[in-house]
């Protein structure tokens, strides 16, 4: 339910909403995009950086909040364990169970592999379900991967690991024709072919979507078709620590089982690390749109073993996360919402940015029209937010449309009061996605042999900035690229004796550098007190 406040300024966005219907917002240049970004983007914020002290990135900047846990103890400093006898024994251990590690489960085991799935939550339980608006794939008669490619690069400001974005959109028309022959239900005409959008920053509309969840959609296929081969999955079971072999190469990891505290160790001949994003870090303090198991722990074991991290400086604010119930503050509001038409208002109901403008220059332009300008809309637990004027999609596309192509978001508001058909809604950024991570190959491998990084886990693909639906493409992209590749490469692995070696060297590299800290990590888990993490 809107405050009576709230009613008195939706009246100024219906005063302007017929004549904006035939108004075209005109683009920024590439010099204000600039402007925006340096001044408004919370990766230009000084404060929410600082430079790491140890590693292969020492020196480099990250978020505050990943820097503490890569210069944490690890949880097993002091632990003596014996590494001679795992309960686990495969060709391809597979640490995270959402998109991309159970497309690189299904490759792997495609090939013959013996595979093991190990994963924080439930199978499933990963930020892929929290993908909503769609998947990219130039599949229509009017693009090509290399309009996508350019696509992908502008996005990205041209920083991308070229040869990554390109294996990500050649990938793209095959990665959207094994979906849907697995049985993904992708929106189609009546004619069967798909139905499609633009989506920030995209030439051609390429934005294949099952309504607007179609992460949860993906997922539950996957989900099925990893039960269906009978490939062995453990819930409750995140690894904590890598183990490598006498040769300094991959050879399983140590799992914690989070039922009985117990700590496991899995063998394996190729490791697959696909723990997904680090929204629950709330970087700046900022509301996520994450699953819950979002804690940049495949960050923490890929970086003591050695693996380069890249770009893990830039972080995406999703530009639409809800502002207002405060019960679902900082859910995401999925970009196909402005895909459609609704489009981003200020305070006095005039637009202030064209609506499909990449993720991140949008999201430094709302909070340059909130704390910036002060054309805010004030909500009633102290933060700011700007309308997105969703009634205009039904004036575009037709009665029914919200319905139809925009259920779960219908669903999410009338919980509270509000019917986006009628009255718009009120949004603000929110914490979605790192855009950088541990730095692959295009097979998925790192720099350490034997060990693969799948999913949002992964660095260089997006560069600088990632565009709408190239997440869940990549999740599969290059899950099944690793996947393909450790399921062979296995066959050629013969492992030394295991050893944890690195955690103790890790241990003393941080004394030797001055790092003073009772923390632990992997977090594992996100801690909730005070509104923020702390260890
Ligand atoms: O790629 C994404 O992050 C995505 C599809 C999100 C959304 O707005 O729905």
């Amino acid at each position: 339910m809107f405050t009576a406040e709230m009613r008195e300024l939706i009246k100024k966005v219906e005063a302007t909403r017929t004549q904006r219907l035939g108004t075209a917002f005109p683009r920024m240049s590439p010099e204000e995009k600039d402007e925006v970004l340096k001044a408004y983007h919370p990766d230009y914020r000084e404060s929410g950086f600082r430079a790491l002290s140890l590693g292969v990135n020492r020196g480099d900047k990250v978020p505050v909040e990943l820097a503490d846990l890569l210069e944490a103890n690890s949880r097993l400093a002091g632990q003596p364990l014996d590494l001679s006898r795992p309960a686990y024994d495969v060709d391809v251990l597979i640490v995270g169970g959402g998109g991309a590690g159970a497309a690189a489960a299904l490759e792997a085991t495609a090939r013959g592999a013996k595979v093991l799935v190990v994963t924080k939550l439930r199978l499933g339980d990963a930020n892929t379900v929290m993908a909503e608006g769609g998947i990219q794939g130039a599949d229509k008669p009017d693009d090509s991967p290399a309009l996508h490619y350019l696509d992908v690069m502008g996005g990205g400001h041209y920083t991308n690991k070229k040869e990554l974005a390109a294996a990500l959109v050649k990938d793209g028309p095959g990665a959207i024709k094994w979906l849907n022959d697995l049985g993904v239900m992708f929106d189609k005409e009546k004619d069967g072919t798909m139905v499609t959008t633009h989506g920030g920053g995209t030439s051609r509309k390429r934005m294949h979507a099952a309504a607007d969840y179609t992460g949860a959609e993906i997922m539950r296929v996957l989900r099925d078709e990893v039960q269906n081969r009978r490939i062995e999955a453990i819930d409750f079971s995140p690894a904590v620590e890598l183990i490598l072999d006498a040769d300094g190469k991959a050879a399983g990891a140590v799992l914690l089982n989070l039922e009985t505290q117990e700590y496991l160790v899995a063998r394996a001949k190729t490791v697959i690390l696909a723990t997904g994003g680090a929204g629950r870090l709330h970087y700046q303090g900022f509301p996520t749109s994450n699953h819950y198991g979002a804690t940049a722990d495949g960050l923490v074991l890929g970086y003591r073993v050695g693996a380069e991290l890249v770009f893990a400086d830039t972080i995406q604010y999703h530009p639409t996360g809800v502002a207002y119930p405060a019960q679902i503050f900082g859910a995401l509001v999925t970009e196909k919402v402005r895909s459609l038409g609704a489009t981003p208002l200020n305070i006095d109901g005039e637009q202030f940015v064209y609506h499909l403008e990449t993720r991140d220059v949008a999201a430094a332009a709302i909070i340059r029209e909130c704390y910036g300008r002060n054309k805010g809309i004030q909500t009633p637990t102290e933060g700011q937010g700007v309308w997105l004027d969703t009634p205009l999609i039904e004036m575009i596309h037709g009665e029914g449309t919200i319905e139809k192509r925009l259920p779960g978001m219908l669903r999410m508001y009338r919980k509270f009061g509000i019917d986006l058909r009628k009255d718009p809604i009120l949004v603000y950024p929110t914490l979605h996605y790192q855009n950088g991570g541990l730095l692959i190959d295009e097979h998925g491998r790192t720099s350490i042999p034997n060990l693969y990084v799948a999913g949002e886990a992964a660095g260089g693909i997006h560069g600088r900035n990632r565009l709408m639906g190239n997440s869940l493409l990549d999740i599969i992209v290059f899950g099944r690229r690793a996947g393909a590749h450790a399921g062979e490469a296995c066959r050629n692995v013969r492992l030394k004796a295991l050893t944890l070696d690195h955690v103790a060297k890790y241990q003393q590299a941080l004394a030797d550098s001055g790092v003073v800290t009772d923390r632990v990590s992997p977090l594992v888990l996100p801690h909730y007190t005070h509104g923020r993490h702390e260890d």
